[in-house]
């Protein structure tokens, strides 16, 4: 086989990748080693910012989203009992919205799929080789076959677990952070507590209400990094939310089956730089957050933007510049990411080190980004997303037929 780029991954990062450079008129095929069932069912992300609610509708994926995301204006930060509310729109004039990993992922595989693929699922032993030459091959086995795909280009969209970073390994230097907790993540078949997201700071750890619809709630709560989601029955998860979340969402809290436990670890990791010969990463397999500022998908669809642009620049006039500065525009936004993170996840979380001292400075931050405007607007425009107005802008030149949405219109119209 031969392509001009050879995707790794079949993530958000691998598929969206494929997307816009289909887009471009630039081939690819896409190898991933896990069914297609098995990424449309794997429960993940939730939030997505404002430039990838519009990044996923001028680029004609939108449609569903449009449909069954929850629009949100803001979040609330819950502590001392009490919940406060941070305003986007009002401090930004951007929002959010609440549409699960999945069905992005589901979105993008029937998209590429309906525009001709290929997408290869369920590849084992995949290898890449010969990235420092001008055509690095893509080597797996595929329905009991040995394969090849010679490439042009190899992006390395394989999460963190991934075998793209390991295969150059040797040049890269790594940044990282492990945090002393993780998150027991639940999906349950309940109402919401609450028309946002809340964060909640507490004594006896952290606590997240999310949604995915009028009726399936997504909870986190904070646990040991290595626990053991088993030792948590139903009727111990909804005490431990009651005790952690503020009164007004108390009195609201409706239990109802619970249909996906999970724990997560948390830790902060960024590879410098993040290509290397003819092997660009993108997403998880180049950095990933701990999940309180939700910015690991939406820092992945930033990878791969730079990285479309700079190959259609090089497919349309052999130039290689953004190529070459592909990691270093990438890490400049990763690293903003990487900081909004480390910054919410220490303001909100209980540390087993922390002294009196240091649980009354988390207060004051909190009390801080709460009343003070200049402190909520800062998290409101970390939070709601950085600007990638400028690709949005390419990307809209690029397709000029399709409309440009704006999703807060569509949320209003939608009321
Ligand atoms: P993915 O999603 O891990 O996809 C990588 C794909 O590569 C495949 N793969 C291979 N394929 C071929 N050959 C190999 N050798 C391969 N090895 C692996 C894998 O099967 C997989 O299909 O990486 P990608 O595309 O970079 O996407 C990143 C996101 O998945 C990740 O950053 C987010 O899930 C992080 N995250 C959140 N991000 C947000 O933007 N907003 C959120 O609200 C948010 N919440 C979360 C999160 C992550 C969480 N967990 C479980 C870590 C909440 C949680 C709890
Ligand atoms: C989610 O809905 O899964 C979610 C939302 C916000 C986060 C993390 C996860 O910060």
């Amino acid at each position: 086989m031969r392509t001009q780029v050879g995707i790794v991954g079949a993530g958000p990062a691998g598929l969206m990748l494929s997307h816009l450079l289909h887009l471009a008129g630039i081939d690819s095929i896409v190898i991933e080693t896990r069914s297609r069932q098995y990424c449309e069912a794997r429960v993940r992300a939730g939030l997505i910012e404002q430039w990838v609610i519009n990044l996923l509708n001028a680029t004609g994926v939108g449609a569903r989203m449009r449909k069954e995301a929850l629009f949100h204006d803001g979040i609330k930060l819950s502590f001392n009992d009490e919940l406060h509310h941070i305003d986007f729109r009002k401090l930004v004039r951007r929002g959010v919205a609440i549409y699960g990993q999945q069905e992005i992922v589901k979105d993008l595989n029937a998209r590429r799929l309906a525009d001709g693929g290929p997408l290869l699922f369920e590849a084992e032993a995949v290898t890449i080789e010969d990235i420092e030459g001008t055509q690095p091959k893509i080597h797996f086995r595929h329905r009991g076959a040995s394969q090849m795909i010679a490439c042009d280009f190899v992006a390395g969209c394989d999460g963190f677990h991934g075998i793209s970073r390991p295969s150059i390994g040797k040049v890269l230097t790594g940044f990282d952070r492990e945090y002393p907790f993780g998150w027991l993540g639940i999906l349950a078949n309940a109402k919401p507590v609450d028309d946002e997201l809340i964060y909640a700071y507490h004594e006896r750890g952290f606590a997240l209400f999310s949604v995915r619809s009028d009726h399936v709630v997504r909870y986190y709560l904070q646990c040991a990094p290595d626990e053991d989601a088993g030792k948590w029955s139903d009727d111990r998860i909804w005490s431990e939310l009651g005790a952690r979340l503020p009164e007004k969402a108390r009195k609201r809290l409706k239990t109802g089956k619970i249909t996906e436990k999970g724990v997560t670890a948390m830790r902060s990791f960024v590879c410098e730089p993040m290509q290397h010969g003819r092997l660009f990463l993108a997403g998880d397999s180049a950095h990933i957050v701990p999940p309180t500022g939700a910015k690991g998908m939406n820092l992945a669809f930033a990878d791969v933007c730079v990285l479309s642009q700079a190959l259609t620049q090089y497919y349309k006039s052999k130039r290689e510049t953004l190529l070459k500065s592909y990691s270093a525009t990438c890490l400049r936004r990763i690293w903003q990411g990487q900081r909004f993170s480390w910054w919410m996840t220490q303001m909100l979380h209980r540390f087993s080190s922390a002294n009196d001292f240091d649980m009354r400075r988390q207060l004051a931050e909190l009390d801080y980004v709460a009343n003070s405007e200049a402190a909520s607007k800062a998290l409101a425009e970390n939070y709601s997303g950085l600007p990638m107005d400028r690709f949005l802008t390419e990307l809209r030149k690029a397709a000029p037929k399709r409309p440009a949405i704006r999703p807060w219109r569509i949320r209003h119209s939608l009321k």
